[in-house]
């Protein structure tokens, strides 16, 4: 059984001093792709398991979530370019926020050839 592991998601992010992922004091739930926060919420497993790291804004996201998010939830009020490659290059496919018109969650980046692929993001 897959457990999220609220606190070392903390220290990871913390540790890797990413620029542009904070970690709120909110977290998100696991398993039901809720963010909790205004953020793209990236996930370590599919179906919103797993660490999350919470993406505020433009970032190549680290080494620590590097190739790792298989889920996300976007709650930022603005869509995302999520690219293969760090610094905005490679392919990439957008993330719609969660508007009336979408849920803003990807709960298995597989369906759409992007599993352990986020290297960035803006
Ligand atoms: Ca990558």
């Amino acid at each position: 059984m897959l457990r999220t592991k609220k606190t070392l998601a903390i220290v990871a992010v913390a540790a890797a001093g990413i620029a542009g992922a904070v970690v709120s004091a909110a977290p998100a739930s696991a398993g039901t792709g809720d963010c909790g926060v205004r953020a793209q919420c990236g996930w370590e497993h599919a179906d919103y398991n797993g660490e999350v790291g919470y993406f505020l804004q433009a970032t190549t996201v680290g080494s620590y979530w590097n190739d790792r998010v298989s889920s996300i939830s976007n709650t930022a009020g603005r869509s995302f370019r999520n690219h293969n490659d760090i610094n905005y290059l490679g392919d990439y496919w957008t993330s719609t926020p969660k508007n009336a018109a979408s849920s803003g969650k990807y709960g298995n980046l597989s369906y759409i050839g992007y599993n352990d692929k986020l290297s960035s993001l803006r």
